[in-house]
């Protein structure tokens, strides 16, 4: 597949990838998602990528499903809605089931399905004047891409519930102290902030942050009872690699570490 409307570099062991359709504030159509799934698809296959940057270019993040593609002009064949749920549904599963940690920096404005793939990431960083929207129930539609998961989860139901149903826009700092995102960045140091730290992420023992994200996924369909097993499953397994070798004589070696990330 070509990387027309996704672009990609790896350096630094961080794949970083670009939503690339700046006319239409990366609105997705359908090869953009099938570009933006097959490099998560890539990411988990490379040895060589311990963790992924996704950003926008242009002023934007990204404004959602293309509606020209939605309900094209009279004439075009119209897409089954269902499909490009399941489409999108894909997407987020290939990014919450990557074991590698996703760094997102939010340029600009994240509204619909752009704004719930931003909160699929693992951490997310926004631009001061980035917002995020979720746009949906301004055009009949009901949040997707795991949007009814993520927020209430994050926001708590009340803020989630007023999101929704009024499609308020909500700036960076407001999302920051509302626990939606990790944090806000001054526009001019987003993108060296969040390469330094998808850089850094990349450098710790990322085998054991898969198995961090494998427990958050777990955590939320979990009791306690269950949580502890799946933690002591996940300690097992993070207690078996080199980098925990690694990271325990290093310490007592009174020295850096130096993991690679199995
Ligand atoms: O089938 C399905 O739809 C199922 C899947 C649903 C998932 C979804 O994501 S539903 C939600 C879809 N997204 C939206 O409803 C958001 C639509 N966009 C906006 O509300 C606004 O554009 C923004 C608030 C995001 C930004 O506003 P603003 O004033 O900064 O920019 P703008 O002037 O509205 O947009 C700039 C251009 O981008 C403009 O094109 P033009 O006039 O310069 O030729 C605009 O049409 C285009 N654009 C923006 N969003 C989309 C889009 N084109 C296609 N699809 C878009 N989503």
């Amino acid at each position: 597949m070509t990387d027309r409307f996704v672009l990609r570099s790896v350096g630094e062991a961080v794949a970083t990838l670009t939503l690339n359709r700046p006319e239409v504030l990366n609105s997705c159509n359908r090869q953009m998602v099938d570009e933006l799934r097959a490099a998560f698809a890539d990411a988990a296959a490379d040895d060589g990528v311990r963790a992924v940057l996704l950003t926008g270019a242009g002023r934007a993040f990204c404004a959602g499903q293309d509606l020209a593609e939605a309900v094209p002009p009279a004439g075009e064949p119209t897409p089954q809605i269902g499909d490009i749920v399941a489409n999108y549904n894909a997407l987020i599963r290939a990014m919450r089931g990557l074991e590698k940690p996703v760094v997102c920096a939010v340029n600009g404005v994240a509204a619909g399905a752009g704004a719930n793939i931003a909160l699929a990431c693992d951490l997310v960083l926004a631009a001061d004047g980035a917002s995020f929207i979720q746009a949906f129930s301004k055009i009949g539609l009901v949040p997707d891409n795991g949007g009814t998961f993520f927020l209430p989860r994050l926001v708590g139901t009340a803020r989630a519930t007023s999101l929704m149903m009024l499609a308020d826009k909500v700036g960076a700092a407001q999302a920051a102290e509302w626990g939606m995102i990790y944090r806000t960045v001054p526009a001019a140091e987003l993108m060296t902030t969040a390469r330094a730290l998808a850089v850094e992420l990349a450098t710790q023992p990322t085998r054991g942050l898969g198995l961090i994200k494998r427990a958050l996924n777990a955590t939320w369909a979990n009791d306690l009872d269950r949580q502890l097993d799946v933690e002591e499953a996940l300690q097992r397994e993070a207690g078996g690699t080199a980098d925990y070798m690694e990271g325990v004589r290093a310490f007592q070696e009174k020295r850096r570490p130096r993991f690679v990330g199995r």
